[in-house]
């Protein structure tokens, strides 16, 4: 990310002019790198070594700009600064002995799983490559929801609080886990008593809280591509036909509570989601915030084919999920796409940002569609599918223990726009918030 912020003029910074702030420091704890553009001669270089501390460090990079600088004219053809040559690549292995190790683990495993994490998300297409070379079952972060499709025959959902039983349930039975781009945070709650091969591009990443078997330092598609061709494919019907069966519990557990209404007449969240995942087209990208609203997004919503999910890390900032969405939806519509955005937000997340609307309703794609709920969905069940009979009618509206269902949501507090949409086989979902152009 690349942050640019004004600053007072440069003549008249130091003494605590009105307005000015030492914008360097109040950055200092949220950015990798800051500078000070003090002048044109150098402004093309500083703004080179900010893309490049953002995109080689995976940080923030801040420039500031000082009123009068912004206004000089820029210096005659200034020299190109090309990205090639100035960032090396990063698709590098890890060390042959220490791979040697990691296939020697899955190669006598007899149920190992995969479980992806964020920093896997750009490497899907390998990382399905060796799940089906291996016929492993796949499991996800809650960051990394969608990364692998819950409609495969090995997707097993999302491990953890956000999460639902067939990802629990696969991970308590495997006998080795290759953990792809995940960081070990107790929200996911990834075994630490599996031997464990671990691989990610931030050594400081490896083995952080807990030593794991074997820390692979190296790119993920590179070491997942290095395993591939380093062991035998196989053939795990029993691991498929589970994971089916679990999918089966988990699905009938969520039918049983679609139809319920609690004493105030409100939805289940597990129906919302469904008809949400009904409309929501296989390629769209979904940003969503944080409350109960998300994790009942976690348990409920089902992500197919390429959709990507957008959300704070760790669940931290409440009204992400519009000002994401109006960004996703700049860029693919840049990109030429046609993606379908949709931002999914509590009442109260969507009140942080409500001024946004505007921004929306003038500038954003007409491919973005919004939605809110004005009921407190509590985080519920994950851990367990249980009996589906424990889905009895409720009327608290307050986070409840694993074992409770969640209460529901007012008839029409979803989204109308919903409700009203064509299911995702017919016509696309119209869009609410369609400006005219
Ligand atoms: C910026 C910020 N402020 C406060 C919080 C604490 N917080 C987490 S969820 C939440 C309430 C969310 O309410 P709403 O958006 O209505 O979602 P719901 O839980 O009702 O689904 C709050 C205040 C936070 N995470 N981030
Ligand atoms: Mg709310």
């Amino acid at each position: 990310m690349l942050a640019l912020t004004g600053q007072v003029q440069t003549q008249v910074i130091g003494p605590g002019t009105f307005q000015e702030l030492p914008l360097e420091k109040a950055f200092d704890a949220v950015a990798e790198w800051g500078q000070t553009i003090l002048h044109p001669g150098n402004a093309t270089e500083l703004a080179a070594l900010a893309m490049k501390h953002a995109i080689v460090m995976r940080d923030v990079a801040h420039l500031v700009l000082p009123d009068n600088v912004q206004e000089l004219p820029g210096v005659e053809d200034p020299p190109a600064r090309p990205r090639s040559g100035r960032l090396a690549a990063t698709g590098i292995a890890p060390p042959p002995d220490e791979l040697a190790r990691a296939v020697e683990l899955l190669r006598t495993a007899e149920r190992p799983a995969i479980v992806v994490g964020n920093g896997a998300r750009p490497h899907r297409d390998e990382v399905m490559a060796l799940a089906e070379h291996l016929d492993a079952p796949v499991i996800s972060t809650f960051k990394a929801k969608g990364t692998f499709p819950d409609d495969h025959s090995l997707g097993c959902g999302v491990l953890g609080r956000s999460g639902i039983p067939v990802a629990s349930q696969t991970v308590a039975t495997a006998d080795c886990l290759l953990v792809l781009g995940a960081s070990f945070s107790n929200h996911t709650s990834i075994p630490t008593w599996v031997p464990t091969i671990q691989v990610d591009l931030d050594p400081m990443i490896l083995g952080k809280f807990h030593p794991v078997e074997v820390p692979l330092w190296g790119d993920i598609a590179r070491t997942v591509a290095e395993l591939q061709a380093s062991l035998l494919a196989v053939d795990r019907p029993e691991a498929r036909q589970a994971i089916a069966t679990r999918w089966r519990r988990w699905r009938a557990e969520k039918v049983s509570r679609r139809d319920l209404v609690d004493a105030h007449g409100r939805l289940q969240p597990a129906l919302v989601f469904e008809v949400l995942g009904e409309l929501v087209p296989d390629d769209a990208v979904i940003a969503v915030d944080v409350g109960n609203n998300t994790y009942s997004f976690g348990h409920f919503f089902e992500c197919r084919g390429r959709q990507d999910v957008l959300m704070s890390g760790y669940l931290g900032s409440i009204g992400f999920a519009l000002p994401a969405a109006l960004g996703a939806s700049v860029a693919v519509r840049r990109a030429g796409s046609g993606r379908q955005v949709v931002s999914i937000s509590g009442d109260g997340g969507l009140g942080q940002y409500l001024a946004e609307v505007t921004t929306l309703s003038r500038r954003a794609s007409p491919s973005l569609t919004w939605c809110s709920t004005t009921a407190s969905w509590p985080r519920s069940v994950a851990s367990s599918s249980g009996p589906s009979g424990r889905c009895g009618r409720q009327s608290s509206s307050t986070p409840t223990s694993p074992s409770s269902p969640p209460p529901a949501v007012r008839p029409g507090s979803q989204s109308g726009r919903l409700t009203s949409c064509a299911p995702r086989s017919r016509a696309p979902c119209p869009s609410p918030t369609a400006p005219a152009s």
